[in-house]
Protein backbone atom coordinates (compact mmCIF):
# COMPACT_ATOMS: atom_id res chain seq x y z
CA UNK A 1 0.00 0.00 0.00
CA UNK A 2 1.15 3.49 -0.82
CA UNK A 3 1.97 5.88 2.05
CA UNK A 4 0.42 9.40 2.01
CA UNK A 5 1.73 12.04 4.06
CA UNK A 6 0.48 15.83 4.42
CA UNK A 7 0.07 19.02 6.58
CA UNK A 8 -1.81 22.28 7.35
CA UNK A 9 -0.81 25.07 9.32
CA UNK A 10 -2.27 26.11 12.22
CA UNK A 11 -2.23 29.82 11.25
CA UNK A 12 -5.64 31.02 11.16
CA UNK A 13 -8.94 29.33 10.58
CA UNK A 14 -9.13 26.37 7.85
CA UNK A 15 -10.63 28.30 4.28
CA UNK A 16 -12.44 26.70 1.32
CA UNK A 17 -8.81 27.10 -0.68
CA UNK A 18 -7.26 24.24 1.67
CA UNK A 19 -10.36 21.97 1.34
CA UNK A 20 -10.45 21.94 -1.68
CA UNK A 21 -7.14 22.27 -2.60
CA UNK A 22 -5.86 19.43 -0.18
CA UNK A 23 -8.39 18.38 2.43
CA UNK A 24 -11.00 16.93 0.80
CA UNK A 25 -8.93 14.94 -1.31
CA UNK A 26 -6.95 13.59 1.90
CA UNK A 27 -9.88 12.67 2.90
CA UNK A 28 -11.10 10.92 -0.38
CA UNK A 29 -7.75 9.32 -0.50
CA UNK A 30 -7.58 7.89 3.07
CA UNK A 31 -8.63 4.01 2.24
CA UNK A 32 -6.76 3.71 -0.81
CA UNK A 33 -3.34 4.80 0.94
CA UNK A 34 -1.65 4.25 4.60
CA UNK A 35 -2.32 8.08 5.45
CA UNK A 36 -0.12 10.39 7.84
CA UNK A 37 -1.65 14.09 7.92
CA UNK A 38 -0.32 16.17 10.15
CA UNK A 39 -1.05 20.01 11.97
CA UNK A 40 2.58 21.42 11.35
CA UNK A 41 2.49 23.88 14.40
CA UNK A 42 6.10 24.39 13.93
CA UNK A 43 5.89 26.16 10.49
CA UNK A 44 3.46 28.45 11.86
CA UNK A 45 6.34 29.51 14.39
CA UNK A 46 7.95 31.28 11.83
CA UNK A 47 5.94 34.48 11.85
CA UNK A 48 5.40 35.95 15.29
CA UNK A 49 1.89 34.27 16.67
CA UNK A 50 0.10 34.95 20.08
CA UNK A 51 0.90 31.80 21.93
CA UNK A 52 -2.86 31.25 23.29
CA UNK A 53 -3.81 31.42 19.99
CA UNK A 54 -1.62 28.97 18.71
CA UNK A 55 -2.41 26.51 20.93
CA UNK A 56 -6.13 26.83 20.29
CA UNK A 57 -5.77 26.60 16.52
CA UNK A 58 -3.76 23.83 16.63
CA UNK A 59 -6.53 21.95 18.33
CA UNK A 60 -9.32 23.81 16.49
CA UNK A 61 -7.24 22.71 12.84
CA UNK A 62 -7.01 18.90 14.44
CA UNK A 63 -11.05 18.99 14.48
CA UNK A 64 -11.78 20.44 11.38
CA UNK A 65 -9.52 17.75 9.62
CA UNK A 66 -11.67 14.72 11.72
CA UNK A 67 -14.95 16.80 10.75
CA UNK A 68 -13.97 17.30 7.56
CA UNK A 69 -13.66 13.30 6.97
CA UNK A 70 -10.33 12.01 8.16
CA UNK A 71 -11.14 9.17 10.58
CA UNK A 72 -8.20 8.30 13.09
CA UNK A 73 -9.26 5.05 12.70
CA UNK A 74 -8.31 4.79 9.28
CA UNK A 75 -5.20 7.29 9.19
CA UNK A 76 -2.72 8.99 11.22
CA UNK A 77 -3.52 12.30 12.48
CA UNK A 78 -1.08 13.63 14.65
CA UNK A 79 0.57 17.13 15.47
CA UNK A 80 4.18 17.95 14.34
CA UNK A 81 5.77 18.96 17.39
CA UNK A 82 4.84 15.93 19.40
CA UNK A 83 7.16 13.94 17.08
CA UNK A 84 10.54 15.38 17.76
CA UNK A 85 12.27 13.55 15.11
CA UNK A 86 10.64 16.21 12.62
CA UNK A 87 13.43 18.86 13.92
CA UNK A 88 15.87 16.11 14.52
CA UNK A 89 15.76 14.85 10.84
CA UNK A 90 15.26 18.30 9.90
CA UNK A 91 18.95 19.34 11.42
CA UNK A 92 20.82 16.94 9.49
CA UNK A 93 18.80 17.70 6.25
CA UNK A 94 20.10 21.57 6.64
CA UNK A 95 23.65 20.26 6.71
CA UNK A 96 22.60 18.88 3.11
CA UNK A 97 21.02 22.00 1.93
CA UNK A 98 22.16 25.14 0.29
CA UNK A 99 21.43 28.92 0.82
CA UNK A 100 20.92 29.51 -2.93
CA UNK A 101 18.17 26.87 -3.05
CA UNK A 102 16.32 27.96 -0.35
CA UNK A 103 16.87 31.97 -1.37
CA UNK A 104 14.97 30.50 -4.19
CA UNK A 105 11.53 29.37 -2.52
CA UNK A 106 9.05 31.85 -3.35
CA UNK A 107 7.08 31.46 -0.11
CA UNK A 108 10.35 32.81 1.40
CA UNK A 109 10.22 35.85 -0.98
CA UNK A 110 6.72 36.46 -0.29
CA UNK A 111 5.84 36.15 3.59
CA UNK A 112 9.63 37.73 3.78
CA UNK A 113 8.62 41.22 1.39
CA UNK A 114 10.71 40.22 -1.23
CA UNK A 115 13.48 37.94 0.35
CA UNK A 116 14.24 40.77 2.59
CA UNK A 117 16.78 38.64 5.07
CA UNK A 118 18.10 41.54 7.09
CA UNK A 119 14.71 41.28 9.16
CA UNK A 120 12.94 38.23 8.40
CA UNK A 121 13.79 35.17 10.72
CA UNK A 122 15.81 32.09 9.99
CA UNK A 123 12.93 29.86 10.74
CA UNK A 124 10.99 31.16 8.15
CA UNK A 125 14.34 30.77 5.66
CA UNK A 126 14.66 26.97 6.78
CA UNK A 127 11.33 25.87 7.16
CA UNK A 128 11.26 24.40 3.63
CA UNK A 129 13.92 21.90 4.98
CA UNK A 130 11.23 21.42 7.91
CA UNK A 131 8.81 20.17 5.35
CA UNK A 132 11.30 18.04 3.61
CA UNK A 133 12.11 16.22 7.32
CA UNK A 134 8.24 16.02 7.64
CA UNK A 135 7.56 14.40 4.67
CA UNK A 136 11.09 12.26 4.14
CA UNK A 137 9.93 10.58 7.79
CA UNK A 138 7.45 8.85 6.66
CA UNK A 139 8.51 7.32 3.52
CA UNK A 140 6.04 8.98 1.87
CA UNK A 141 4.86 8.21 -1.86
CA UNK A 142 2.60 10.91 -2.49
CA UNK A 143 2.52 14.20 -0.99
CA UNK A 144 -1.26 15.63 -1.44
CA UNK A 145 -0.75 19.43 -1.76
CA UNK A 146 -2.19 22.89 -3.12
CA UNK A 147 -0.22 24.02 -6.01
CA UNK A 148 1.90 26.67 -4.46
CA UNK A 149 3.31 23.64 -2.93
CA UNK A 150 4.56 22.08 -5.77
CA UNK A 151 7.95 24.02 -5.00
CA UNK A 152 8.71 23.02 -1.95
CA UNK A 153 8.12 19.20 -3.00
CA UNK A 154 10.75 19.75 -5.50
CA UNK A 155 13.16 20.69 -2.66
CA UNK A 156 12.26 17.89 -0.53
CA UNK A 157 12.79 15.31 -3.80
CA UNK A 158 15.89 17.28 -4.37
CA UNK A 159 16.92 16.36 -1.12
CA UNK A 160 15.94 13.12 -0.44
CA UNK A 161 18.09 12.20 -3.83
CA UNK A 162 21.22 14.27 -2.90
CA UNK A 163 21.12 12.64 0.68
CA UNK A 164 20.69 8.93 -1.12
CA UNK A 165 23.44 9.99 -3.72
CA UNK A 166 25.82 11.04 -1.02
CA UNK A 167 25.25 8.60 1.80
CA UNK A 168 23.05 5.20 0.42
CA UNK A 169 19.90 4.48 -0.08
CA UNK A 170 17.85 5.75 2.80
CA UNK A 171 14.41 7.85 1.61
CA UNK A 172 11.76 6.95 -0.36
CA UNK A 173 11.62 10.20 -3.18
CA UNK A 174 8.27 11.46 -2.62
CA UNK A 175 5.70 12.67 -5.76
CA UNK A 176 3.27 15.79 -5.31
CA UNK A 177 0.00 14.95 -6.28
CA UNK A 178 -2.10 18.19 -6.64
CA UNK A 179 -5.73 18.10 -7.94
CA UNK A 180 -6.15 19.35 -11.64
CA UNK A 181 -8.91 21.66 -10.26
CA UNK A 182 -9.36 23.67 -7.21
CA UNK A 183 -5.28 23.60 -6.81
CA UNK A 184 -5.26 27.47 -6.62
CA UNK A 185 -8.60 28.63 -5.34
CA UNK A 186 -8.52 32.79 -5.57
CA UNK A 187 -9.01 35.45 -2.81
CA UNK A 188 -12.37 36.58 -3.70
CA UNK A 189 -11.54 40.43 -3.28
CA UNK A 190 -8.38 39.95 -4.61
CA UNK A 191 -8.96 37.18 -7.26
CA UNK A 192 -4.82 37.69 -8.32
CA UNK A 193 -3.81 36.37 -4.90
CA UNK A 194 -4.66 33.20 -3.38
CA UNK A 195 -6.90 32.73 -1.18
CA UNK A 196 -4.87 32.73 2.24
CA UNK A 197 -5.37 32.08 6.25
CA UNK A 198 -2.99 35.10 6.66
CA UNK A 199 -5.36 36.91 4.47
CA UNK A 200 -5.51 40.91 5.10
CA UNK A 201 -9.25 41.00 3.91
CA UNK A 202 -11.31 38.35 5.41
CA UNK A 203 -13.75 39.35 3.17
CA UNK A 204 -12.76 37.61 0.31
CA UNK A 205 -11.58 34.33 2.38
CA UNK A 206 -14.56 31.36 2.72
CA UNK A 207 -14.19 29.79 5.86
CA UNK A 208 -15.20 26.18 6.17
CA UNK A 209 -16.64 27.06 9.75
CA UNK A 210 -18.51 29.80 8.25
CA UNK A 211 -22.31 30.06 8.32
CA UNK A 212 -24.69 29.65 5.03
CA UNK A 213 -25.34 33.12 4.89
CA UNK A 214 -22.00 34.59 5.64
CA UNK A 215 -21.01 32.45 2.50
CA UNK A 216 -23.73 33.86 0.74
CA UNK A 217 -22.62 37.49 1.34
CA UNK A 218 -18.49 36.92 0.33
CA UNK A 219 -19.79 35.39 -2.96
CA UNK A 220 -22.30 37.85 -3.54
CA UNK A 221 -19.77 40.53 -3.17
CA UNK A 222 -16.74 38.60 -5.17
CA UNK A 223 -14.92 40.69 -7.36
CA UNK A 224 -16.06 39.40 -10.74
CA UNK A 225 -14.23 42.10 -13.89
CA UNK A 226 -14.08 45.36 -14.84
CA UNK A 227 -15.27 44.06 -18.31
CA UNK A 228 -17.98 46.64 -20.43
CA UNK A 229 -19.25 43.64 -21.72
CA UNK A 230 -20.43 41.00 -18.83
CA UNK A 231 -19.62 37.61 -20.02
CA UNK A 232 -19.20 34.40 -18.42
CA UNK A 233 -16.20 32.72 -19.30
CA UNK A 234 -12.76 30.46 -17.97
CA UNK A 235 -10.11 32.88 -18.54
CA UNK A 236 -7.65 33.14 -15.70
CA UNK A 237 -5.31 35.51 -17.36
CA UNK A 238 -8.05 38.15 -18.20
CA UNK A 239 -11.31 37.18 -15.89
CA UNK A 240 -9.49 36.20 -13.17
CA UNK A 241 -12.42 36.94 -10.85
CA UNK A 242 -15.04 34.93 -12.90
CA UNK A 243 -12.63 32.00 -13.57
CA UNK A 244 -12.37 31.54 -9.69
CA UNK A 245 -15.84 31.26 -9.49
CA UNK A 246 -16.27 28.84 -12.30
CA UNK A 247 -13.49 26.97 -10.19
CA UNK A 248 -14.74 26.76 -6.90
CA UNK A 249 -18.24 26.04 -8.66
CA UNK A 250 -15.94 22.96 -10.57
CA UNK A 251 -14.32 21.83 -7.67
CA UNK A 252 -17.19 21.64 -5.42
CA UNK A 253 -19.80 19.84 -7.83
CA UNK A 254 -16.48 17.89 -9.60
CA UNK A 255 -17.52 19.60 -13.20
CA UNK A 256 -15.02 21.33 -15.28
CA UNK A 257 -14.62 25.17 -15.33
CA UNK A 258 -14.83 25.72 -18.82
CA UNK A 259 -17.76 23.54 -19.75
CA UNK A 260 -19.94 24.78 -17.00
CA UNK A 261 -19.21 28.45 -18.20
CA UNK A 262 -21.73 27.83 -20.82
CA UNK A 263 -24.48 27.25 -18.38
CA UNK A 264 -24.52 30.73 -17.22
CA UNK A 265 -25.54 34.20 -18.78
CA UNK A 266 -24.64 36.71 -16.43
CA UNK A 267 -22.66 36.63 -12.96
CA UNK A 268 -25.33 36.71 -10.56
CA UNK A 269 -26.82 33.43 -11.96
CA UNK A 270 -22.88 32.24 -11.46
CA UNK A 271 -22.94 33.51 -7.63
CA UNK A 272 -25.71 31.82 -6.68
CA UNK A 273 -24.91 28.39 -8.12
CA UNK A 274 -21.64 29.15 -6.21
CA UNK A 275 -23.16 30.10 -3.17
CA UNK A 276 -25.69 27.07 -3.03
CA UNK A 277 -22.89 24.63 -3.96
CA UNK A 278 -20.30 25.37 -1.36
CA UNK A 279 -23.17 26.20 1.33
CA UNK A 280 -23.89 22.11 0.54
CA UNK A 281 -20.11 20.99 0.95
CA UNK A 282 -19.21 22.61 3.58
CA UNK A 283 -22.38 22.40 5.74
CA UNK A 284 -21.90 18.69 7.08
CA UNK A 285 -18.05 19.46 7.60
CA UNK A 286 -19.29 22.50 10.23
CA UNK A 287 -22.41 20.67 11.46
CA UNK A 288 -19.57 17.63 12.35
CA UNK A 289 -17.71 19.76 13.84
CA UNK A 290 -20.14 21.62 16.34
CA UNK A 291 -20.12 17.98 17.47
CA UNK A 292 -17.00 17.33 17.81
CA UNK A 293 -16.10 20.61 19.80
CA UNK A 294 -18.36 19.42 22.55
CA UNK A 295 -15.58 16.58 23.09
CA UNK A 296 -12.07 18.32 23.78
CA UNK A 297 -10.74 15.03 25.63
CA UNK A 298 -11.65 12.97 23.00
CA UNK A 299 -9.85 14.92 20.16
CA UNK A 300 -6.65 14.85 22.70
CA UNK A 301 -7.06 10.93 22.73
CA UNK A 302 -6.45 10.87 19.43
CA UNK A 303 -4.21 13.06 18.84
CA UNK A 304 -1.74 11.54 21.59
CA UNK A 305 -2.39 8.24 19.58
CA UNK A 306 -1.65 9.74 16.36
CA UNK A 307 1.96 11.01 17.75
CA UNK A 308 2.90 7.19 19.75
CA UNK A 309 2.12 5.34 15.67
CA UNK A 310 3.59 8.13 13.66
CA UNK A 311 6.76 8.19 16.54
CA UNK A 312 7.38 4.48 15.23
CA UNK A 313 7.77 5.21 12.45
CA UNK A 314 9.75 8.23 12.06
CA UNK A 315 12.22 7.40 14.99
CA UNK A 316 13.37 4.17 12.78
CA UNK A 317 13.55 6.54 9.65
CA UNK A 318 15.77 9.17 11.79
CA UNK A 319 17.97 6.50 12.90
CA UNK A 320 18.64 5.32 9.42
CA UNK A 321 19.49 8.54 8.57
CA UNK A 322 21.68 8.99 11.34
CA UNK A 323 23.63 5.53 10.65
CA UNK A 324 24.11 6.59 7.31
CA UNK A 325 25.47 9.95 8.04
CA UNK A 326 28.00 8.57 10.75
CA UNK A 327 27.07 9.88 13.62
CA UNK A 328 27.41 7.23 16.62
CA UNK A 329 24.71 5.97 18.07
CA UNK A 330 25.28 2.97 20.95
CA UNK A 331 23.71 -0.49 20.04
CA UNK A 332 24.10 0.44 15.90
N1 LIG B 1 -5.87 28.99 -1.99
C1 LIG B 1 -5.60 27.69 -2.00
N2 LIG B 1 -6.09 26.89 -2.97
C2 LIG B 1 -5.82 25.56 -2.99
N3 LIG B 1 -5.07 24.94 -2.05
C3 LIG B 1 -4.57 25.69 -1.05
N4 LIG B 1 -3.80 25.40 0.02
C4 LIG B 1 -3.55 26.54 0.71
N5 LIG B 1 -4.15 27.58 0.12
C5 LIG B 1 -4.79 27.09 -0.98
C6 LIG B 1 -3.33 24.06 0.35
O1 LIG B 1 -3.80 23.75 1.65
C7 LIG B 1 -2.83 22.91 2.30
C8 LIG B 1 -2.54 23.44 3.67
O2 LIG B 1 -1.98 24.75 3.56
P1 LIG B 1 -0.97 25.26 4.66
O3 LIG B 1 -1.64 25.30 5.96
O4 LIG B 1 0.25 24.46 4.57
O5 LIG B 1 -0.58 26.72 4.38
P2 LIG B 1 -0.44 27.57 3.12
O6 LIG B 1 -0.20 26.75 1.92
O7 LIG B 1 0.59 28.61 3.37
O8 LIG B 1 -1.91 28.12 3.09
P3 LIG B 1 -2.55 29.39 3.66
O9 LIG B 1 -3.95 29.05 3.95
O10 LIG B 1 -2.30 30.47 2.70
O11 LIG B 1 -1.84 29.72 5.05
P4 LIG B 1 -0.94 30.95 5.46
O12 LIG B 1 -1.78 32.17 5.29
O13 LIG B 1 -0.57 30.71 6.88
O14 LIG B 1 0.25 30.97 4.54
C9 LIG B 1 -1.59 22.87 1.40
O15 LIG B 1 -1.55 21.65 0.68
C10 LIG B 1 -1.81 24.01 0.48
O16 LIG B 1 -1.19 23.81 -0.79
Amino acid sequence: MARVLSGIQPTGDIHLGNYLGAVRHWAADQHAADSYFCVVDLHALTVPREPGELRSKTMETALVLVAAGLDPDVCTLFVQSHVPEHTQLAWLLECLAGMGELRRMTQFKEKAKGGDDTTARVGLFTYPVLQAADILLYDADRVPVGDEQRQHLELCRDLAVRFNQRFGETFVVPEATVPKVGARIMDLQDPTSKMSKSSESPRGVVLVLDEPDVIERKVRRAVTDPDARPQVRFDPEHKPGVSNLLQILAASTGGDPEELADGFGDYASLKTAVTDAVVELLRPVRERYLELATDPEGAEGTLVRGATKARQIAAATLARAQDAMGLYRPGS
